[in-house]
């Protein structure tokens, strides 16, 4: 059964999954407070700031493709810029890959979700000013960790996920793979996601070859910069007005990442696109502010 967009659990099965998931929220509370304490001097600094922002106030911030766990990344340093812009914001968007659980280089499945868990709960635990929404990518949409974000939305009052887009005022947010073909739909995307929700993860042969190959070509310098923009912002429009999100509807601002090609107040059709790119071996990349009236 593919995801639908709204997600939501009857009562009954919240209150039942609840119950079973308590051991492992307070697990991950755990651990989550332990990795707290271990940069306590920045934390503390961020609860401080969170707590001088006012209810409703505060800035809005976007990011996607950090791709965690799967190249070396340099997790922390983005888990510290993070909790610094959330420290100052009222929202805080995820836009997908932003762990990869398809080429990961932990131990096991398990481990990185619950890393991941961690991660997410250290966030929400220490700004609780800000709403974090995680919109799913095609490299963290899988079974399991969805289940966690089932989890960790009972557990934090200021986590929710979605798993295709997310309409704030006059902005879209989403993760960006309905650019890789023509023609996507809410259908052919959750089509193409299902294929990966219950697959393993590649080995550490593939992963390093992933690691040389793909994500090395992915940052080689794109011949026809402006046609790619443009069809990126073509493709992802046509896929926006054929799920009634495009200017039609009231958005003017499209938020999203995977194609790690960056895009800043790129106007087309009368959309403005942002795309903050991927921090991968010297790319470009940042966290983007958004707009959300
Ligand atoms: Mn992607």
């Amino acid at each position: 059964m593919p995801l639908r967009q709204k997600k939501t659990m009857p009562n009954k099965r919240r209150e039942a999954f609840s119950r079973t998931v308590r051991g492992w929220v307070e697990q991950v509370r755990r651990s989550a407070r332990e990795f707290l304490e271990k940069r306590r001097s920045r934390v503390q600094a961020a609860a401080a700031a969170a707590e001088r922002v006012a209810p409703g106030e505060g800035k809005c911030y976007f990011v996607a493709d950090l791709h965690l766990f799967a190249n070396r990344s340099k997790g922390l340093r983005h888990f510290d810029e993070i909790l610094r812009k959330a420290a100052q914001a009222q929202c805080f968007v995820f836009g997908g890959d932003i762990f990869d659980f398809r080429w990961a280089q932990t131990k096991s499945h398990a481990q990185t979700i619950e890393q991941a868990s961690v991660w997410l709960m250290a966030l929400g635990e220490t700004c609780p000013q800000c709403r974090f929404h995680y919109v799913l990518g095609n490299h963290d949409y899988h079974r399991r960790f969805i289940d966690r974000l089932y989890a960790l939305d009972l557990a934090l009052p200021n986590f929710s996920w979605h798993p295709f887009y997310l309409r704030l005022g006059s902005s879209v947010f989403l993760h960006g793979d309905v650019a890789d073909g023509e023609g996507a739909t809410a259908e052919s995307l959750a089509a193409s996601r299902e294929v990966w929700l219950d697959k393993n993860r590649r080995g550490p042969w593939l992963s390093s070859l992933y690691d040389a190959v793909v994500l090395a070509r992915l940052h080689k310098p794109v011949p026809h910069l402006v046609y790619t923009k443009r069809l990126v912002a073509q493709r992802v429009l046509a896929y926006l007005e054929r799920i009634g999100q495009g200017p039609a509807a009231g958005v003017r601002n499209v938020y999203f990442g995977h194609t790690h090609l960056p895009m800043a107040n790129y106007h087309y059709q009368g959309l403005t696109f942002h795309n903050g790119g991927a921090p991968i071996k010297g790319m470009k990349f940042r966290i983007i502010q958004a707009v959300m009236e």
